[in-house]
C-alpha cells in the first residue's frame, strides 16, 4: 500500500519566488511521511512547488507508479491549485484521495462539497491520524473507526470524532527530509548570505488572538526541548551540510525559560560556531539579557510582527503591543547587533488613507534592515473574516482570488477597506516598499552583507522586481 504526499505548486503567485527566488520545506508533509515510515507504510512526498511541475506530469506519476493513497496539503492560497491536481489525478487513477492543512480544517464540509473527487479530510494535526488512516484502508476497516476526519460516503458526509492535539511533541518523530529534494530549496536573502539554509520548526500552538491569524495548531504552546532542537540542528549538519536554521516557530521567545535552555544548549555543544540561526517574535517578549544570549547562541535575525504604525488599528487586530516597545526593542535589537525583518500590514479593516502613510513613515522610523508590507486579506479560520462575513464585507469565496501573492500579483483583492479602492492600496504596496529600501543607508546595508555574486544577482533581481 504505497501514499504519495503532494504539495501543491504556488509558484506563479509566490511573492518570494517573484521577488527574490527560493522555496522552502513542506515540514508538515515531512512530518506525516516520517509518521508512515516509522509504522512501516511506504511513502514518497512529490513537492511540485519545489520541482515546478505540472498538473499532468503529477497525475502521469501517481498512475504509473501505481500509488494506492494521495494526501495533499491545503492552505486557502493553494486551494484552487490543489483542488486542480485531485482532478487530474482522478482522471487517470482510481486512488483514495485525502486532505490537511489549514484549509480543509476550517472549512471541512465545503472543501468535500467543492470537490467530489476528495475522499477524506484530516482536520487539525495529522501524524497520528494520517497512521490510524492507513491502518483502517489496509484492514479495511470502516472510517468511522478514525478520530479527527471528515469522509464521504456515498452522497453524506460524516465526521468522526474529534482528536486532541499531540501533547508532547518530542515524541513525533524528525521531519522526513530524505524525501525532499533538499538542494532545491533556498530560503529568503534575510536569512543571510550562508547557504544552505533549512527550516525547523520548533513549537506549536500560540495563545495569543491577533485578529489576522488564522493558526489551526491550537492556543496551547507547546515545544520542542532543547535536546531534541539541538539534536535536529545537528542532524541538519551532518546530513545536509546546513549552515543557517530558519525557525518557524509562530512566536519563538513565548517562554523565556525555554529559550535561554535552548541558546545554553547550542552554546554547549558549539552549534554557535556552525551555524546561523533566525526566528520571528513580538517586540514585547524580549529583553536585553535574552537578545545577548541569542546573539551568542548564533542568532544573525529577528523578524517581528508590527503590521502598522498606528496604535489604533494594533488595538483593533488585538496585536497586544504598543508602538513605543516597537521602537525600543528594534533600538535594543541593533545595538546587541542582531539583524531584524518587519511585518507590516496595509489596508486593514478601517485603516484611512493617512493612516497607511503613518505605518510607511513608522516602518522608516523603526529602522528594522528588511520589511514586507502586505494588503491585509482575511483568510478562513481568522476573527477577521468571520468579523468582515458577518458585516458582508467580503467580495469573493472563489480561493483563487486569495492566492494574491501578498498583494503582489494581477488578482483582484477579495477584501478592500471601507472608502479605499484596490488599486490605491497595491500602488501605496509598492510606494512603501520603495520608499523603504530605495534609501541609501538600507541600500549601503544591504551591499555591505552581500558575500557572492549569486547573493548581489539575487539583491539585484528584488530591487528590479520593486521598481
Ligand atoms: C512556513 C509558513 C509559510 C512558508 C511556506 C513554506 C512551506 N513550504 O510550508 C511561506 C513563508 C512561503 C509562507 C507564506 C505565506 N503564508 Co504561511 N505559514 C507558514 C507557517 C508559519 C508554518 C507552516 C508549517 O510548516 N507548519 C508546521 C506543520 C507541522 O503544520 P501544517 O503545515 O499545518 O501541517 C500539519 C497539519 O495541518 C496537517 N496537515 C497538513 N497538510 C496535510 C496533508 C495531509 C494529507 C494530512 C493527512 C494532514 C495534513 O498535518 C500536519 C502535521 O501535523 C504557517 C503557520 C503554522 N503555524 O502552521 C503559516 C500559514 C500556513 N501561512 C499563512 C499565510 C496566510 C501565508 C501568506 C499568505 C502570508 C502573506 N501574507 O504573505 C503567504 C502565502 C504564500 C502562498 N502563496 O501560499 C496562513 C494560512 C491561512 C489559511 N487559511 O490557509 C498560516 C496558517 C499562518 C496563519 N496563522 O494565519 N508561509
Amino acid at each position: 500500500m504505497k501514499t504519495l504526499l503532494i504539495n501543491p505548486h504556488i509558484s506563479h503567485e509566490s511573492v518570494s519566488k517573484r521577488i527574490v527566488g527560493g522555496t522552502q520545506e513542506p515540514l508538515g508533509l515531512a512530518y506525516l511521511a516520517a509518521a508512515l515510515e516509522k509504522n512501516n507504510y511506504p511513502v514518497e512526498i512529490l513537492d511540485a512547488e519545489a520541482l515546478g511541475i505540472s498538473d499532468q506530469e503529477i497525475a502521469e506519476y501517481v498512475s504509473s507508479n501505481n500509488f494506492d493513497i494521495v494526501g495533499m496539503t491545503m492552505t486557502t492560497m493553494t486551494f484552487s491549485v490543489a483542488v486542480n491536481i485531485i482532478k487530474a489525478i482522478k482522471n487517470l487513477s482510481d486512488v483514495i484521495i485525502h486532505v490537511g492543512g489549514p484549509h480543509p480544517t476550517i472549512l471541512t464540509v465545503e472543501t468535500l462539497e467543492y470537490s467530489h473527487e476528495i475522499d477524506v479530510v484530516v482536520i487539525g494535526e495529522g501524524e497520528a491520524t494520517i497512521v490510524e488512516l492507513m491502518d483502517a484502508i489496509k484492514n479495511n476497516k470502516d472510517f468511522n473507526t478514525v478520530k479527527g476526519i471528515a469522509y464521504r460516503k456515498g452522497n453524506d458526509i460524516f465526521f468522526t470524532d474529534k482528536r486532541s492535539n499531540i501533547e508532547d511533541i518530542d515524541t513525533i518523530p524528525f521531519p522526513a527530509r530524505h524525501l525532499l529534494p533538499m538542494k532545491l530549496y533556498r530560503g529568503k536573502p534575510s536569512a543571510g548570505e550562508k547557504l544552505p539554509i533549512y527550516s525547523i520548526f520548533g513549537a506549536r500552538g500560540c495563545p495569543f488572538g491577533c485578529t489576522f491569524c488564522s493558526s489551526v495548531l491550537g492556543k496551547k504552546y507547546r515545544y520542542h526541548s532543547a535536546k531534541r532542537i539541538c539534536d535536529e540542528i545537528e542532524h541538519l549538519i551532518s546530513d545536509y551540510g546546513a549552515k543557517t536554521i530558519v525557525f518557524k516557530d509562530e512566536t519563538f521567545t513565548l517562554n523565556r525559560k525555554h529559550v535561554t535552555d535552548l541558546c545554553q544548549e547550542m552554546i554547549n555543544r558549539n552549534l554557535n560556531k556552525k551555524i546561523i540561526w533566525t526566528c520571528a517574535t513580538r517586540v514585547n517578549l524580549v529583553n536585553r539579557d535574552l537578545l545577548e544570549l541569542m546573539k551568542k547562541a548564533g542568532c544573525r535575525l529577528i523578524h517581528y510582527g508590527v503590521e502598522s504604525g498606528n496604535q489604533r488599528l494594533l488595538d483593533i487586530i488585538n496585536k497586544g503591543i504598543k508602538l513605543e516597545e516597537v521602537i525600543s526593542t528594534f533600538k535594543l535589537t541593533r545595538e546587541v547587533g542582531i539583524v531584524m525583518g518587519s511585518y507590516f500590514m496595509l489596508g486593514l479593516p478601517s485603516e484611512t488613507l493617512e493612516e497607511s502613510l503613518n505605518t510607511i513613515e513608522f516602518a522608516k522610523l523603526a529602522d528594522p534592515d528588511w520589511v514586507s508590507f502586505t494588503i491585509t486579506i482575511p483568510y478562513p479560520g481568522s476573527k477577521m473574516y468571520d468579523q468582515l462575513k458577518e458585516k458582508d464585507m467580503i467580495k469573493t469565496f472563489d480561493w483563487d482570488v486569495y492566492n494574491t501573492g501578498s498583494g503582489y500579483s494581477d488578482k483582484p483583492l477579495p477584501y478592500v477597506t471601507e472608502g479605499r479602492n484596490e488599486k490605491e492600496l497595491k500602488d501605496l504596496q509598492r510606494r512603501a516598499m520603495k520608499e523603504f529600501y530605495f534609501r541609501p543607508k538600507i541600500i549601503l546595508r544591504h551591499l555591505m552583507h552581500v558575500r557572492s555574486y549569486d547573493s548581489l544577482k539575487r539583491h539585484i533581481k528584488g530591487g528590479l522586481n520593486l521598481s
